[in-house]
């Protein structure tokens, strides 16, 4: 029993610590919010995180032709996928709404599928809002040519604010 009391609380902290973990505090401009069915939160239910945060998380290029930039440009931003794990996201479809109120609802399998990004970044230099920023949803058009069609751009939701998971 002195043994097995310990070890029963410690194995049910560790547990407690799987399911739910405390997220840092953004330092600057917050730039995403996240709610939803989210286990890692650093505010009320809510992920929020700045420009820093995003650039700790696995990033990737995607070099591609899109409908709003003229010719190939050099998307980088982070993995939505790696981002749904840091949250601890569990659901199947989430909802991305941008500055305009404009709002898409994007199946999960797509970020594993295509490693869509929401770009931080064009040719190196981070998206001003007037330049679709500061974060914008890129499918890898050219590796993917079939993405190329209305159901994709509509999913490619550019100043984006918020995130929640279904
Ligand atoms: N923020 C935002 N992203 C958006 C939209 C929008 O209205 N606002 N429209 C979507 C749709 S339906 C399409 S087809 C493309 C169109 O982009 P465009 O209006 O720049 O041609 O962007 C998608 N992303
Ligand atoms: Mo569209």
């Amino acid at each position: 029993m002195r043994v097995l009391i310990p070890a029963l609380l410690l194995c049910l902290s560790g547990i407690g610590s799987a399911l739910a973990d405390d997220l840092p505090q953004p330092m600057g401009p917050v730039l995403l919010t996240v709610t939803g069915t989210i286990a890692n939160t650093n505010a009320d239910g809510e992920a929020r995180f700045d420009l820093e945060m995003l650039d700790a998380l696995p990033q990737r290029v995607t070099e591609s032709e899109t409908p709003w930039y003229n010719g190939v440009q050099s998307f980088s931003g982070v993995k939505i996928e790696a981002l749904l794990d840091a949250v601890g996201a569990d659901g199947d479809t989430v909802t991305v709404t941008a500055l305009n109120d404009y709002s898409a609802q994007i199946p999960v399998a797509d970020f594993r599928d295509y490693e869509v990004i929401f770009a931080t970044r064009i040719n190196g230099e981070t998206l001003s809002v007037r330049d679709k920023g500061p974060l914008f949803v890129i499918y890898p058009f050219d590796e993917n040519p079939d993405l190329y069609n209305e159901v994709y751009f509509g999913r490619s939701v550019w100043q984006v604010t918020a995130m929640s998971v279904e």
